[in-house]
């Protein structure tokens, strides 16, 4: 078998997602997605002018080999734009896997290891009484984790909210240019314990929390925060401090017994190495798509499982829903899973493009035995949805001093 055709599609279907079709001599084609927010076009031309060339012809089960074929071969290693690319095209490898066993990808893994996939949702707002009402909803619905973030008052924008606009488009105007938000780091300390505090008055002890602070804090003031937030009993505190410099982690984990997790914008297992094997994270957050595809994420999940570190992949919307299928069967498989982000079934245009068939009961999302990743994508329903040049918005201090968003 060899590769004959790959197709890039880059579509704004409810908001911007870059899916691949890679077409074997056979009639199968398997499917990845290769979205980086923000930043599409950079990853269509990598994959169009350096990728694509390379793998006609090429034999597509030998994933590994292609993989290190695309990682090692380009002299120019790492980098999101790269490993997202890659990422893309090994999703898609492993599809084309499975159709050709008659397997879905988790029985290639290794098997499942759970029978269905714990997932967190958010339960967002624009204030605290209105978060504790979503929270309160999703109890109901039978999650059994979930993500607390609340707008802080008296601020332009903060991470989780959208400042009253429908949409995150909507949000950047129509230039459309980066969003220009505000943050206050004294605001935020006083404000979040409050957060976490009436959650547990008002929903008990039972229902697993966990907080995304976005990387927003000096690694003192997230020591601190994960010491106030401790009687609150948090799954994990999310992305306390950039960890470009991995060891600031130390500080944090000296002080503070409340679980860490990190890495939905690492590209390789690089980034992930020191934090893993000095303990100083909980749970490690890369995914299939940023983080190179499913072959490097085994990689690390085995690493990691030496360590107690377990797994707890990326699933914000603008992951495409190839992304979450490719995710679900990693999860289902990796010993070491421990939670799945998860924003729902998509918008009903997401549903005329992408087809595939999952089901949530009490909080745990089930597969069928599709063979390969599960996924479909309509061409057609998505030639109707063009790209939108999009931005994430960014983050002032008040005085105007640039802050991470
Ligand atoms: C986030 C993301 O889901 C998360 O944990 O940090 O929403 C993140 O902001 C986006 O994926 C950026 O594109
Ligand atoms: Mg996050």
């Amino acid at each position: 078998m060899k590769i004959k055709d790959i197709k890039i599609f880059l579509n704004s279907v409810s908001r911007n997602f870059l899916t691949i079709k890679i077409w074997t001599d056979e009639g199968i084609y398997g499917l990845g997605d290769g979205t980086l927010n923000g930043r599409e076009m950079a990853v269509v031309s990598y994959l169009e002018e350096h990728i694509v060339p390379c793998l006609i012809g090429k034999d597509p089960s030998q994933i590994e080999d292609i993989w290190q074929y695309l990682y090692k071969g380009a002299y120019w290693r790492k980098g999101p734009v790269t490993m997202t690319a890659i990422g893309a095209i090994d999703m898609a490898l492993w599809d084309i896997k499975g159709k050709v066993a008659g397997l879905p990808v988790y029985q290639l893994l290794g098997g499942k290891s759970r029978k269905g996939v714990t997932v967190y949702g958010h339960a967002n707002g624009g204030s605290i009484d209105e978060v504790m009402v979503n929270l309160g909803n999703m109890i109901k619905e039978g999650y059994k984790v979930v993500r607390l973030q609340s707008k802080l008052p008296d601020t332009k924008g903060s991470y989780g909210t959208l400042e009253g606009k429908k949409n995150y488009y909507e949000l950047q105007s129509d230039r459309p240019l980066p969003p220009e938000l505000e943050w206050n780091t004294t605001k935020y300390m006083n404000f979040v314990p409050e957060l976490f505090k009436r959650a547990r008055a008002e929903y008990g002890n039972e229902i697993r929390l966990c907080h995304d602070v976005h990387n927003r804090l000096t690694p003192i003031e997230a020591a601190r925060l994960g010491k106030i937030l401790e009687p609150y009993d948090l799954l994990f505190l999310e992305d306390m401090v950039p960890a470009d410099n991995q060891d600031t982690y130390k500080i944090i984990r000296q002080h503070t017994t409340t679980p860490l997790a990190i890495g939905e914008i690492f590209n390789t297992i690089w980034d992930t190495k020191g934090l893993i094997e000095n303990q100083l994270i909980d749970y490690c957050r890369m995914a299939v798509s940023h983080g190179g595809g499913i072959t490097p994420l085994v990689k690390v999940a085995n690493f990691a499982s030496l360590y107690h570190v377990r797994m707890a992949p990326h699933g914000a919307p603008d992951l495409s829903p190839i992304s979450s299928m490719a995710h679900m069967h990693f999860d289902l498989w990796a010993p070491n899973f421990a939670v799945q982000e998860f924003i729902g079934f998509g918008t009903p245009e997401m549903n005329t493009v992408f087809k595939f068939d999952l089901k949530l009961v009490d909080g745990l999302l089930y597969l069928t035995d599709a063979p390969g990743l599960g996924i479909d994508f309509d061409e057609e329903a998505a030639s109707n949805y063009p790209y939108k040049r999009s931005y994430l918005p960014v983050n002032r201090l008040e005085d105007g001093t640039m802050w991470g968003w």
